[in-house]
């Protein structure tokens, strides 16, 4: 791996761990749906988390929740493109976090810098419509669909599995004509795998490091925090950070977080602590 993330127009150093803010313009998100429902008040949080300390914002308009309905290309379009206009100069990179082709090539049209794809671009044509562009790309594990991906989810050896899929979606996004210093991949927590598979998959966090492209982790309130704490949804902030300490600690270049200034400040300490070791 270069060190380097290319994104667009931008040039992000992964150096040191760099903040995803989250961005859900839904009614249905898990922790926060329905508070950023209009692109005016996703618009001011979007510029509230670059405030705080984001390096790139990630517009959701379909949320992928367990159990969670696909959305519509239009309405997800009705929601994500008005944001992302409103975006275009704020300074830092903006992915677009959607499954559907159609979607990606209008976003990356209207300048989105990163395609962050839960389904790691296999849809028939999505591969070709971030070829096309000069954007990064999230390729991300997800063990069958939203609607029943948590239904009595099984692995053999879940690191390996995981790891295996995602060689295989860098290999093809690659022979696509992806550059590997555009691509990042993520074991995605909570994705068909259950609390064991999520802390195996955590533990095992470099292996994935190793595949050439940067590492996301998204734990930010998952539900395994609040399997770990019995705390519900909405007060899932301190062991969000923790789990985002955990996956910077075991090798994660990016870490995807709806709470930017808490993650922000106990990364100031990592990075401290780790920079003349
Ligand atoms: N998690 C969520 C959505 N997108 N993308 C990547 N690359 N990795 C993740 O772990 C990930 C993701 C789920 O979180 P959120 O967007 O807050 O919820 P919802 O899907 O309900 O909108």
């Amino acid at each position: 791996m270069s060190g380097l993330l290319k994104c667009g127009r931008f040039t992000l150093s992964l150096e040191r761990p760099l903040i995803m803010g989250v961005v859900n313009v839904t009614p249905d998100s898990f922790s926060d749906g329905g508070l950023f429902a209009d692109s005016a008040q996703a618009t001011a949080h979007a510029r509230r988390l670059i405030d705080e300390g984001a390096d790139i914002l990630d517009i959701g308009g379909e949320s992928t929740r367990p159990g969670s309905a696909p959305v519509p290309v239009a309405e997800e379009r009705r929601r994500v493109l008005p944001v992302l206009e409103s975006l275009s100069n704020c300074g830092v990179p903006v992915a677009v976090d959607t499954r559907k082709p159609q979607l990606m090539r209008e976003a990356l049209a209207a300048g989105a810098s990163m395609i962050n794809d839960t389904n790691a671009l296999g849809a028939a044509g999505a591969l070709e419509a971030v070829a096309a562009s000069d954007a990064a790309v999230c390729l991300m594990h997800m063990r069958g669909d939203p609607r029943t991906m948590q239904d009595a989810p099984a692995y053999d050896d879940v690191v390996r599995e995981v790891r295996d899929f995602l060689r295989g979606r860098v290999a093809a996004a690659e022979n696509a004509g992806i550059a590997p210093a555009r691509i990042v991949v993520d074991p995605g927590f909570g994705f068909g795998k259950t609390l064991e598979h999520n802390l195996a998959l955590l533990r095992g966090l470099s292996v994935f490091a190793g595949l050439g492209g940067a590492l996301l982790a998204g734990l930010s309130r998952k539900s395994m925090l609040g399997r770990l704490t019995g705390r519900d949804v909405g007060d899932r902030l301190h062991a969000s950070v923790a789990a985002a300490l955990a996956a910077v600690q075991n090798g994660a270049h990016i870490v995807r977080v709806h709470d930017v200034a808490a993650t922000r400040d106990a990364l100031a300490v990592w990075n401290a602590v780790m920079r003349n070791r």
